[in-house]
């Protein structure tokens, strides 16, 4: 079936359940969206509109780029790919295009990358993306920023990244399994780290410590930037995220390590950042979208995160520098991403082999 096909019977299907245009969108147990599926990837990770356009990034865990047009559903490899280091949770990760795209054709990519002895480490990139007659391909791959040190493992990486309004580039880097280097200042384990386009650093080696796995990274259109980190057991948060500021781990979280030991609760009384939400059971918070649309009026500046073990669309309440927990969605599949369509649509990228890219709609035309 068609992608206009699916949609359009997704939609006699709510019609026929009995939706009427005046009962509320947001009424209990309804979802205030119906969805479509637009293409499949393999294990998907995150994808990226490209300015002023129905075509958008997408990224595989396992190392390929893909330009989609998301109006049919077209698919197109891009070539000149760095190598990644495929294992575990690492591999080519975020994708981002630069807010001046237009003008300079650059975008950035987040991946991990192979070191000495079997050790990775995350790194960013940016190159230029040449489109127009042939295959897309990406130009010139330089790398802007590589993780210090480079450690055994394939877990915790983060590798997010998000533009600052003043078109500086934020990254999480994630503690990599390694717990205490989340707390040492001379390392880039468990830190936000704040840089110029070009990778120079901002304020020394870190903006904010103390992070575990922090998958979701974005700016609020009020200017603040709010992160998603998968805690260990039961210590999933949201933070509010401020220069200088230590988030505690593994200090300080609200849930307990995977062998039952118990970690200390209270983070402000320990000199710690409090989560603004926090998550028990998990959720796994995938990725994090500020929505900035006039589609879904009722998300406007609110957080949307896509849930892998949760294998949910979760909503959180954004008001200035507070946050409370509004509705989760059961998708039935674990959501690796999430983003903004040009038109204020959301689209989520669903985990694993055959993940769907879907598209979200308003389940029903307001009168
Ligand atoms: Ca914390």
């Amino acid at each position: 079936m068609s992608t206009r096909l699916s949609q359009i019977a997704v939609m006699l299907m709510v019609a026929s359940c009995g939706a009427s245009p005046s009962a509320s969108a947001d009424a209990p147990g309804g979802r205030p969206f119906v969805t479509a599926a637009v293409a499949t990837f393999d294990s998907p990770w995150a994808m990226d509109f490209i300015p002023g356009g129905e075509t958008a990034l997408v990224t595989e865990k396992r190392g390929r780029l893909w330009l989609i047009d998301v109006s049919n559903g077209r698919k197109q490899e891009v070539t000149g790919l760095p190598q990644v280091d495929a294992q575990g949770q690492g591999g080519l990760a975020d994708v981002v295009a630069d807010p001046r795209f237009s003008g300079n054709q650059r975008i950035y990519l987040s991946f991990s990358e192979a070191g000495a002895n079997g050790a990775s480490g995350a790194a960013v990139g940016y190159g230029r993306l040449i489109l127009g007659s042939g295959a897309p391909r990406l130009e010139r791959l330089h790398v802007i920023w590589r993780q210090e040190p480079k450690v055994s493992g394939g877990n915790h990486y983060s590798q997010r990244i998000a533009f600052a309004p003043d078109g500086t580039l934020f990254v999480s880097s994630g503690e990599r399994f390694q717990f205490d280097p989340a707390q040492d200042p001379n390392v880039d384990l468990g830190k936000i780290i704040h840089m110029t386009a070009e990778g120079q650093r901002i304020g020394g080696r870190y903006y904010s410590l103390g992070h575990r796995n922090a998958l979701g990274l974005a700016f609020a259109p009020d200017g603040r930037l709010w992160e998603t980190e998968m805690g260990p057991r039961g210590g999933d948060e949201l933070n509010l995220i401020l220069q200088g500021r230590n988030y505690g781990w593994p200090r300080v979280s609200y849930g307990s390590h995977y062998d039952g030991r118990q970690i200390p609760d209270a983070h402000r009384s320990r000199g710690f950042e409090e989560p603004k939400v926090w998550w028990n059971p998990s959720i796994s918070p995938g990725s994090l979208l500020i929505y900035s649309g006039d589609l879904f009026p009722q998300w406007k500046g609110d957080g949307l995160i896509g849930a892998l073990s949760g294998e949910a669309l979760v909503h959180v309440r954004i008001r200035g520098d507070e946050a409370t927990k509004a509705d989760q969605w059961d998708m039935g599949r674990r959501i690796r991403g999430v983003d903004q369509g040009p038109r204020g649509e959301v689209y989520l990228l669903e985990d694993g082999p055959g993940g769907r890219l879907l598209k979200l709609q308003p389940a029903q035309t307001r009168r």
